[in-house]
């Protein structure tokens, strides 16, 4: 429906039309990163789901492949479910997936390429004894699914780890094999958090107390913490936990119990699913991947026939300077569709203004921001007990002394729709400040038929610290990373008005007391070739 095309995204992963969920079996191999997601090849809502295919030499431009796997087998003939890959130390490929049984039983399965020699993968062999796991006594057979990477434990075998559910605990349970056939269940579990439900797609990984580096999924040792992240089922969001990995008793012990799995941080405080990392380790890096649903209606998605996007991968690494966060960015390779920029030095946005940035186009856009409030206006405001919060509060309408101030994207120019990403300080009684970044769809388009939710959470500002954004404007997405990627919010939108030479973007202050100055570079993005599988022509 061409009426619809403009909320197609230019530079995000998304296959040529029908349904996309979960990212699966991303990895590098011979040159290549693949990616593999949960793909409906006969429409535009969520079913019938198979394995989807694509390769790129830079994450940024892809090539669609064939399908990897369809639902061709007992086993896995209600669904080809998420799952991981791992790659041996030997260069060989293992995935392992999630397949939902002729019978609705969540059991798992073992594929490998059939020609490892093929750099694209492009076939994909089913084990012949699938499955290679069924649900173990206890756990609900529709409870048992999306098993990770696998790592090695010091005995020199691999273990994984799946998510499921007791009662309303959620639980990460364990098993080790040597060859991805036979498994043995580890007494325990990984990890259990009471009130969280269903844990999908857990991902398990190390990262670098010290090192700027990523780290191997396999790498342990005195500099490493762990994270966990979990999708919670009940709430559809991705939530992560840093902290240890007894190896001895298979446990992952929190840093902090009250932020544990599922209770406190977030990848992403907009939407943000079912989200899944790998070491890249052409790169040095660990990538994350997530997927970006819509929210507009069911109705919508079937008439533009198409439904989600995948988020522009990241890079994940430990926040060395608050060591209680991981620091999400755009991985580098986005930076290759910069095109021409422009800058703004010191812009002063007085309180309760609104100044206009000329700029040429404003629908594709990689926006770099600082912020600083006027500091003898920061000293005079009074303190207060406001307790603002993004979602509640009354979003960028609200006026406070402090904010909020930011960036209105994707706006039209008689202001009938925009999304106001920004922050909101408040001082404390304690005269310290607290910050949130937040991103305000609730203007974001005149349609009826869409979610226009408020999102985000509140940064951690360190001392002497300027407050600064990334976001990535395309479209109908608004990616936006505060304070170098601590706290994250991804919102979908669907102008009517601020799109193609309509859109336009503008820096505001809703605040009451203080005048902000903001500096910017804002770049024109180009698209990525997201090119089709080649057919051969017959005649
Ligand atoms: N999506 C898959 C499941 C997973 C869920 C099915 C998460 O394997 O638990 O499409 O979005």
């Amino acid at each position: 429906n061409s009426m619809l095309s403009w909320q197609r995204t230019a530079f995000h992963f998304q296959p040529e039309k029908n349904w996309m969920n979960d990212p699966n079996g991303p990895m590098y191999y011979k040159g290549w990163y693949h990616f593999f997601y949960q793909y409906n090849p006969k429409g535009a809502i969520w079913g019938d789901i198979v394995w989807g295919h694509a390769v790129s030499r830079d994450l940024i431009h892809w090539l669609h492949l064939p399908l990897a796997m369809v639902a061709d087998e007992w086993y896995d003939v209600k669904g080809v479910w998420t799952g991981s890959a791992t790659i041996l130390p030997n260069g060989q490929v293992i995935m392992l997936y999630t397949g939902s049984t002729n019978e609705s039983v969540q059991v798992q399965n073992l594929a490998y390429p059939a020609d490892p020699s093929d750099p694209l993968l492009v076939d994909w062999v089913k084990y012949p004894e699938n499955p290679v796991l069924f649900p173990p006594p206890g756990i609900g057979a529709k409870d048992f699914r999306d098993p990770t990477t696998a790592w090695l434990t010091s005995e020199g075998k691999w273990r994984i780890t799946i998510g499921s559910k007791l009662n309303k605990t959620g639980i990460a349970l364990v098993y080790d094999t040597v060859d991805f056939k036979t498994y043995e269940q580890v007494q325990g579990l990984l990890h259990a958090v009471p009130g969280t439900g269903m844990w999908e797609c857990v991902d398990f990984f190390p990262v670098s107390n010290k090192a700027e580096n990523g780290l191997d999924t396999s790498f342990n040792g005195p500099d490493v913490k762990h994270v966990v992240k979990v999708s919670l089922d009940d709430d559809r969001h991705d939530y992560y936990a840093l902290g240890t990995y007894d190896e001895k008793n298979v446990k992952f012990i929190p840093d902090d119990l009250e932020n544990d799995v599922g209770l406190g941080l977030r990848y992403d405080y907009g939407i943000f699913y079912a989200s899944k990392t790998f070491y890249d380790q052409n790169k040095g890096r660990r990538v994350l991947w997530g997927w970006i649903g819509e929210s507009d209606s069911e109705h919508a998605d079937v008439a533009k026939g198409w439904a989600s996007i995948q988020g522009i991968p990241r890079t994940v690494a430990l926040d060395k300077k608050t060591g209680s966060n991981i620091l999400q960015w755009p991985v580098a390779e986005v930076e290759s569709l910069r095109l021409r920029s422009d800058e703004f030095k010191n812009l002063k946005a007085k309180p309760g203004s609104v100044v206009s940035l000329e700029i040429e186009s404003a629908t594709q856009l990689d926006i770099v921001a600082e912020f600083e409030i006027d500091k003898e206006a920061l000293e005079n405001t009074s303190q207060s007990n406001e307790e603002y919060k993004c979602g509640t509060s009354g979003g960028a309408a609200k006026r406070g002394a402090l904010g909020p101030f930011g960036l209105l994207v994707l706006a039209d120019d008689k202001l009938s729709e925009y999304t106001p990403v920004y922050f909101y300080v408040v001082k404390g009684s304690d005269g310290h400040l607290k910050t949130s970044f937040c991103s305000d769809q609730s203007r974001s388009s005149l349609a009826n038929d869409v979610d226009k939710k408020i999102f985000g959470s509140l940064v951690p500002v360190l001392k002497n610290e300027k407050l600064s954004v990334r976001i990535l404007v395309d479209h109908s997405i608004v990616e936006s990373f505060a304070q170098g990627g601590r706290t994250c919010v991804t919102s979908r939108v669907y102008p009517t008005r601020a799109i193609y030479g309509g859109a336009r973007l503008l820096l505001f202050n809703n605040g009451t007391e203080a005048t902000v100055t903001a500096s910017l570079k804002v770049w024109q993005m180009n698209s990525a070739f997201i090119r089709p599988f080649p057919t051969v022509q017959r005649n």
